[in-house]
């Protein structure tokens, strides 16, 4: 990968009103060509460490049932300098903390998500019910490596169920699925799914809104990139599950309920 290339990624990209505003009250937003110029070349970079990563059919301390449901690599950005350039760019970080109207944002983590041919529907679940910390100010950039399609496993989201928190009890399993599902129903939530993305375009969504995605119905891997991060200030809450404890310790190692969520897993990125 080329220096010019990372430099590019420390310069803020510009988010308009429109967008926040969208972002805000649906609690999620599509913004097309977010690393379109860099993104054919941190692919390989991320496909070879995914297969490294692979065959060591390692966990990573994590309780979760995403780890059937894709060939999940979770702080991908440890394994390589030039993957944690790209993965802790200022481009993303700034386009996240202007989303959510904050000035500072730190990394959370970051996942690749592979999900296979022929892999499954993710079920509806609300990222933060995993987490042990005490903002709303949350947001996942899910950005595609390859070009997709809805039939290869693109996102769906109900939008501004973000508003309402919390709305179960329970991790991803097919029961947590049909129970909200019932609660789109009769909350009414309008469901947007935004089509065809192109490697390098991105979705953001807020850490309580509620979401699924596709199945992979081609023959070819749906490969994506996802991106955490939080609001700089952000105190570690005592976990609530199990869930939560493994992402204490797996992702703030060291530090404990009432803490500043900001161990050396958490660069400040704004
Ligand atoms: O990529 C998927 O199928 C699901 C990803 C997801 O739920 C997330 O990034 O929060």
């Amino acid at each position: 990968m080329k220096t010019s290339m990372f430099t590019h990624l420390d310069h803020p990209i510009a988010v308009d009103v429109e967008t926040v505003e969208n972002y805000q009250t649906r609690g999620h937003v599509r913004i097309e060509g977010v690393a379109s110029d860099i993104v054919g070349e941190i692919r390989p970079l991320i496909t070879e460490a995914v297969q490294a990563q692979r065959s060591r059919n390692d966990t990573q301390g994590r309780v979760e049932e995403y780890t059937s449901m894709f060939t999940q690599v979770t702080n991908i950005w440890k394994l390589s300098n030039e993957i944690a350039r790209f993965v802790l760019a200022k481009r993303f970080a700034h386009a996240a903390a202007a989303l959510m109207g904050i000035p500072g944002v730190r990394l959370y983590h970051d996942q690749a998500l592979f999900k296979p041919a022929g892999g499954k529907r993710t079920p509806w679940h609300q990222d933060q019910f995993y987490w042990p910390i005490d903002t709303t100010n949350t947001i996942t950039m899910w950005m595609p490596l390859v070009d997709i399609s809805p039939a290869m496993g693109t996102m769906l989201f109900a939008d501004a169920s973000h508003t309402d928190g919390p709305l179960l009890k329970e991790g991803i399993s097919d029961h947590a699925d049909a129970t909200l599902a019932q609660v789109i129903e009769r909350a009414k939530y309008h469901i947007t799914e935004y089509g065809d993305f192109k490697a390098g375009d991105a979705t953001f969504h807020s850490g309580w809104t509620v979401h699924s995605a596709f199945p992979n119905k081609s023959f070819t891997v749906r490969e994506v990139l996802t991106v955490i991060y939080y609001a700089n200030g952000a105190r570690i809450t005592k976990p609530e599950t199990e869930f939560q404890v493994a992402d204490m310790k797996v992702f703030f190692p060291g530090l404990k309920p009432g803490d500043l969520a900001a161990s050396q897993l958490n660069p400040l990125l704004t």
